[in-house]
């Protein structure tokens, strides 16, 4: 069983045994990845470690509001690019490595981690191309890897400065869909934790502040959305009106509630691309219908990506793609 405990056992004993820690959050790292990360930070530090939390994409390709957290880090906190990294490892140390909020080596910069080097700290499915670590606390029932590192924090009885007990908060808000998509005893824990560190939903929240243009397109797109015979909405966007990945995103799950199985959103993101956004309930897979289009995900949220066509051949597609065959029956249906 996973225990807490028996982690900050074992992470203690190899952030002592070692000169220098990388801490590595997923590739276009979002709040989840960079909360727990700056939480990491803060273990590494207590124990007198030199440690570097690496952001391995460059911050034009990083979305603006995850890019003002990363700025608000610099100076304060270990924050470094790939430049920087490189030249680190030129100079030779005994280094141990934290994956924080993925498992796979497509998610991250570093891919060529030694097991004996190598700790993940993740709450998403393990898959058989996943990292092989000397620690694994991979929990998919936590709601964010803020949540499990505000819990090790706790653990360690480290006091957490509120701007990162913000940021870890921003995580967890983050990934339970601003506590709309899941909700656990753990999780409502880690945020009685950041909140006696000085968090606040309301301070947590500005760090989705989108500038006021961005949310009129989100309004707007939302509600154009049509009701599908087969209890779904779509939303499909001007074929002239350019889209950003997260106003897409931030569509869909605005139109994914309790009345509606799935929930889609159709747009241009320019240079010739279109992106379908889909979001399910736990009757319907996202990743299967994505999967039609050339696209991907996860159960309940995932997304394709489609070149040189036109909207209305994807809304085809798509239409086509949203078939009974993509629900998922329970046992004995
Ligand atoms: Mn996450």
């Amino acid at each position: 069983m996973l225990r807490i405990s028996n982690l900050r056992v074992d992470l203690e004993n190899k952030i002592l045994e070692n000169e220098r820690i990388f801490i590595m959050p997923h590739l276009k790292p979002d709040f989840d990845a960079i909360g727990a990360s700056l939480g990491l930070h803060l273990i590494a530090e207590k124990l007198k470690r030199d440690d570097h939390i690496l952001i391995g994409t460059p911050m034009c390709d990083i979305d603006d509001g995850v890019q003002a957290m990363i700025e608000q880090c610099r100076g304060k906190y270990p924050v470094i690019g790939v430049k920087q990294y490189e030249a680190l490892k030129k100079k030779p140390a005994n280094d141990f490595n934290i994956i924080c909020d993925a498992n796979k080596p497509c998610r991250v910069y570093e891919q060529n981690i030694p097991k004996d080097r190598l700790a993940i700290v993740d709450h998403h499915i393990k898959s058989p191309e996943s990292f092989e670590s000397c620690i694994e606390y991979i929990d998919p029932t936590a709601t964010s890897a803020s949540e499990i590192v505000t819990r090790l924090l706790s653990a360690y009885r480290i006091k957490i400065p509120t701007d990162i007990a913000n940021m870890l908060y921003a995580g967890i808000l983050l990934d339970t869909r601003r506590i709309q998509k899941k909700e656990t005893a753990k999780m409502h824990t880690a945020l009685s934790t950041l909140v006696s560190a000085g968090a606040s939903q309301s301070d947590a929240q500005e760090y989705f502040t989108e500038d006021i243009f961005s949310n009129m397109k989100v309004d707007k797109l939302t509600a154009a959305a049509v009701l599908l015979e087969c209890r779904m909405k779509l939303s499909v966007g001007e074929e002239d009106k350019i889209y950003t990945d997260t106003e897409l995103s931030r569509t869909a799950d605005n139109l994914l509630d309790k009345k509606v199985d799935g929930s889609f959103v159709v747009g241009n993101l320019g240079d010739g691309k279109i992106a379908v956004k889909a979001r399910c309930q736990p009757t319907l897979d996202a990743n299967e219908i994505m999967g039609d289009l050339g696209g991907g995900g996860g159960q309940d949220s995932a997304a394709a990506e489609i070149k040189g066509t036109s909207i209305p051949e994807v809304v085809r597609e798509l239409k086509k793609a949203i078939l009974p065959k993509h629900y998922i029956l329970k046992d004995g249906q």
